[in-house]
């Protein structure tokens, strides 16, 4: 009843399109006049947005801190927005029109930011406050959060009875070792830490992965100048019609001086720069063992029931916390679900049902091959728990198809794949092409891309 959830505390980490959605989902129910739980959100940066949230800065930031930031510049959506859509709050309910299929970090961010400016949500953050420990006492079922507000330089502790983690998992670099990288007299980075193109007009670049990061990254680079691209991968190649200063090649088995050599024999002479595209760790250095998520990027981290409740204690609830083809959406559909069972309206099964269902759930993920499957495995995911909430209706089946599309029109050209438009799942509207082709809109802010008029300005 209302008296008992008034007083049940929420210990809510992170700002990001995760956590956010977490706050709209609270916020939701509080403008129909229900009593909700007491919410505090930590967020160590000075806004929210997460990742979205652009930042020049690498290694540390102002207060010391890790930086959080992956993104850079020139970053466009690499998926069609229409998959990305809240199915409460539309693109053009946002922008007030419709927009093109493909548009800029800036614009995304505007949109994540704008769901929640309208509503009371920004009350419960607490910005740069870092989370540096959770605890649990077992025998009066509270966690104990110990905070930094890295403005004051002071620590404090406050009591929750749930503690949700949305602290993104793409923002903790894995940098692996290749011989020779200490002894390479160029400049090393991982992704994390590339903040833009421009620095590497006319540079011949070696990029070792071979998922999103190198893809993009590797595109981004051509885009803006960079001589040639050589992209090593591990396992297999992405296989896409690269440009012909692009190519890829096998593993990297060393390097000596600026060339480089790989698994299948082959030389790149050369190198002025090594990117490692090689992905991220689940980080959680503010969790002790027994609460913390261990786990690589994949579809459905394990000891989570419904990919959100630690089954050892599903008081401590993780969001966001998959492999990515659905992101803002899937994070609501979690969202409304964990909303709803703290508030009661889901009672969770015994444990032992949990894990079963958890099993369940891990030998189907087994069964997916390739990107389809996998497409459609996350579909199925986000459609469950969609079932239980009031989240409004969200077609996810259609999500999925176009999903589907995307992946095709990138293998068809995976420079003018973000020039392809959408129907908008939530509102019907076919997106409207942009003003300028994407390997020609070399300003990515905010105004030129909402500008009506071509533009071919060129920042370098
Ligand atoms: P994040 O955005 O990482 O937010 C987590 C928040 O937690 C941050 O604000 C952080 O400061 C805060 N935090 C972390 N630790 C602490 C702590 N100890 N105390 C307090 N606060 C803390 N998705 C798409 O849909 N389309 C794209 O085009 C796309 N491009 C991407 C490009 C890059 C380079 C990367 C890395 C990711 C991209 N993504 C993209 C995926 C991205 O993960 C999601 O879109 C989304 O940002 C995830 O939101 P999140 O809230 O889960 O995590
Ligand atoms: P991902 O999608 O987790 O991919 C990591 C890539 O790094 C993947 O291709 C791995 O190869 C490769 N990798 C990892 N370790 C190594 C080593 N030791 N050697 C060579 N290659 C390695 O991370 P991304 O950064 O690409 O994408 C993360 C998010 O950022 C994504 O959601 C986007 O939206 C943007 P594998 O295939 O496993 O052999």
């Amino acid at each position: 009843n209302s008296d008992q959830i008034k007083h049940i505390r929420i210990g809510l980490i992170g700002a990001g399109a995760s956590g956010l959605a977490l706050l709209r989902a609270f916020e939701k129910i509080r403008e129909t006049n229900h009593v909700i739980p007491q919410i505090v959100c930590y967020e160590k940066q000075a806004e929210c947005g997460g990742l979205w949230n652009y930042t020049w800065r690498t290694g540390l930031d102002e207060h010391g801190e890790p930086v959080h930031g992956s993104m850079y510049r020139y970053l466009w959506s690499n998926g069609p927005k229409e998959c990305l859509e809240f199915a409460d709050y539309s693109f053009e309910e946002h922008f007030g029109k419709s927009i093109s299929s493909y548009p800029p970090r800036a614009v995304l961010h505007h949109y994540i930011k704008g769901r929640i400016d309208k509503s009371n949500v920004q009350n419960y953050i607490h910005f740069n406050t870092v989370v540096r420990w959770v605890s649990y006492c077992i025998d009066r079922e509270k966690f104990t959060v110990t905070v930094k507000d890295l403005k004051k330089d002071t620590m404090t502790s406050e009591e929750f009875d749930y503690v949700v983690v949305a602290s993104g998992h793409f923002s903790v670099p894995h940098i692996p070792y290749f011989e020779g990288l200490d002894k390479f007299p160029g400049r090393v980075l991982h992704a994390h830490d590339f903040r833009g193109a421009d620095e590497f007009v006319g540079k011949n670049l070696l990029l070792i992965g071979s998922s999103y990061s190198a893809e993009d990254i590797g595109v981004q680079c051509h885009k803006y100048g960079a001589k040639t691209i050589t992209i090593s991968y591990r396992t297999r190649p992405m296989g896409f019609k690269w440009p012909s200063n692009m190519k890829e090649v096998p593993l990297l088995i060393r390097v000596i001086g600026r060339t480089a050599h790989f698994k299948d024999g082959s030389i790149q002479e050369n190198i002025d720069a090594i990117i490692l595209c090689t992905g991220y760790l689940h980080s959680f250095p503010f969790l002790p063992d027994d609460l913390r998520l261990k786990t690589y990027n994949r579809l459905y981290p394990s000891n989570l029931y419904k990919g959100i409740f630690w089954l050892d204690n599903p008081k401590l609830i993780y969001l966001g916390m998959q492999d990515q083809y659905f992101t803002f959406n899937m994070f609501d559909s979690q969202a409304w679900y964990a909303r709803d069972v703290i508030l009661k309206r889901i009672i969770l099964p015994t444990r032992k049902e949990m894990e079963m269902n958890i099993r369940e759930w891990l030998e189907n993920e087994e069964k997916v091959v390739g990107k389809y499957d996998a497409i459609d495995f996350q579909a199925e995911y986000i459609r469950d728990l969609l079932q239980y909430t009031d989240y409004p209706t969200l077609d996810v089946q259609h999500v999925a198809k176009l999903f589907k599309e995307w992946e095709d029109d990138k293998d068809e050209n995976i420079l003018t794949y973000r020039d392809k438009t959408f129907p908008s799942v939530i509102t019907g509207t076919m997106a409207p092409k942009h003003h300028t082709h994407w390997i020609e809109a070399h300003d990515d802010t905010l105004e030129t891309y909402l500008n009506e008029h071509r533009t071919l300005s060129n920042p370098i």
